[in-house]
C-alpha cells in the first residue's frame, strides 16, 4: 500500500516537470514539500550515488598569501562528468526566479534587477526541518512521493510549524540533489562546518553577474565559512581588499584584484577574515564559456531569522518562478501554483 505524506502540511498536487532526456531513463522520485512551489525531482543514481560515497581525490589548495584572505581551492573538487550531469540535473529540475527589488537611499528609490536566475532553500538554526518518521518508501509504489518533512522549532524539537509572523516568507527545506552535495563537502572539509542554506545562482549568458559584495551580513555571525561550488561553463571570480581604513593601511590600498577562473566542479571555500575584509564578484563576460550556462551554489549557515528573511528576500522574491526548458534552450517563466 502507498504510503502517503502525514504532516502538519498539506501536499501539492504532483506535477511532474519536464526532464533532460539523458536523465529521464531513469524512474523519476519527487520530493514534496508544501513550501515547495513544485514537487522537486530526486537525483538520479548516476548522481546520488558518487555524491553519498564521495571521497575527493585532489586536495586543496590554502590561498593565504594576502592579507585576511583564507580561501580552500578545490580545482577540482567534483569530477567532470559527475559536475556536468549535476548541472544539467539542477537546471533542469530547480524553480529558479528572477528577483526584483527596490532599495532607497536616502530621498531616492532604485529599482534593481537582479541580472541572474537565483533560488534558495535552508532555515537558520533556530528552526529545524526534520523528516517525517511514518513515511518509509521502500514499499511504496508511487513514483512521485519519497518524502515529506515538517519543520520545527529547534528549541524543543517538537515538531510545530512554525508560526507564519517569524518568516516572512515560508522556509523550503534543502532537497536531496542539494542535500547529498551539501553532506560532500561537509564531510570532505572535515573542519566540522555544518550549512543550513543553499544559495544556487543561474548565469544563463555572459551578461549575468553578480557585483562586488561581501557575505558579512550580521545573521551569519562572525568570520562565516562559505563553500562555493561552480557548474558549467567557466567564468571569472574576482576578490578585491576592501578599502584600507586609514588607521590600517599596511600596503593594502596598492593590492592588485585577484582572478579565479572557476571551472565546471571547482569549490572554492572562504572563510575565516575573507567575509569582513574582502569583496568578491563575477563580472559580466563576453565570449568564452559564458554562453553556455553557470550554476553556482553556496553553502552557508544561518544563525538567526533575520538570514531566512534575508535569503529569500533576495533569492526568490515576490514574483513569477522560472524554469529551465530544453527544447528553447532558454528559462521560461510559468504561471505560480496554488
Ligand atoms: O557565482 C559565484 O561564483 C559567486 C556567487 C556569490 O558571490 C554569491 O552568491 O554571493
Amino acid at each position: 500500500m502507498s504510503k502517503r505524506i502525514n504532516s502538519f502540511f498539506q501536499p501539492l498536487p504532483s506535477k511532474k516537470p519536464k526532464t533532460d532526456p539523458e536523465i529521464a531513463s531513469c524512474p523519476a522520485t519527487y520530493t514534496h514539500h508544501s513550501n515547495y512551489p513544485i514537487p522537486i525531482r530526486d537525483p538520479p543514481t548516476t548522481i546520488s550515488n558518487p555524491l553519498a560515497n564521495f571521497s575527493r581525490t585532489t586536495p586543496p589548495k590554502a590561498i593565504t598569501d594576502q592579507p585576511h584572505l583564507d580561501i580552500l581551492y578545490f580545482q577540482p573538487f567534483l569530477p567532470p562528468s559527475l559536475a556536468r550531469d549535476l548541472f544539467r540535473f539542477l537546471r533542469n529540475e530547480l524553480p529558479f526566479y528572477r528577483v526584483k527589488y527596490t532599495i532607497r537611499r536616502g530621498p531616492t528609490e532604485t529599482s534593481i534587477n537582479t541580472p541572474r536566475f537565483t533560488t534558495v532553500f535552508g532555515v537558520d538554526d533556530t528552526s529545524m526541518f526534520i523528516p517525517d518518521p511514518k513515511l518509509d518508501s521502500s514499499d511504496d509504489n508511487s513514483p512521485t512521493v519519497t518524502s515529506s518533512l515538517i519543520l520545527a522549532s529547534s528549541e524543543n524539537r517538537t515538531p510545530l510549524p512554525v508560526s507564519d509572523k517569524k518568516y516572512h516568507y515560508r522556509p523550503r527545506p534543502i532537497p536531496p540533489c542539494l542535500d547529498l552535495l551539501r553532506q560532500a563537502v561537509e564531510a570532505s572539509t572535515n573542519d566540522g562546518t555544518k550549512y543550513n542554506f543553499a544559495l544556487v545562482n543561474y548565469y544563463a549568458t555572459g551578461d549575468d553577474s553578480i557585483s562586488y559584495h561581501s557575505d558579512d551580513e550580521r545573521f551569519l555571525g562572525p568570520n562565516p565559512t562559505i563553500a562555493s561550488i561552480s557548474l558549467g561553463g567557466k567564468r571569472d571570480f574576482l576578490l578585491k581588499h576592501k578599502p584600507p581604513t586609514t588607521s590600517d593601511t599596511n600596503g593594502i590600498g596598492n593590492l592588485k584584484p585577484l582572478k579565479f577562473p572557476l571551472d565546471s566542479g571547482d569549490m572554492m571555500i572562504m572563510r575565516g577574515e575573507t567575509q569582513s575584509n574582502w569583496l568578491h564578484s563575477v563580472p559580466k563576460r563576453k565570449g568564452g564559456q559564458g554562453t553556455q550556462g553557470r550554476i553556482n551554489i553556496t553553502f552557508r549557515r544561518a544563525v538567526v531569522p533575520g538570514g531566512t528573511n534575508n535569503y529569500y528576500r533576495y533569492n526568490v522574491g515576490d514574483g513569477e518562478m522560472f524554469r529551465w526548458r530544453e527544447a528553447e534552450g532558454r528559462m521560461v517563466a510559468v504561471e505560480k501554483e496554488g
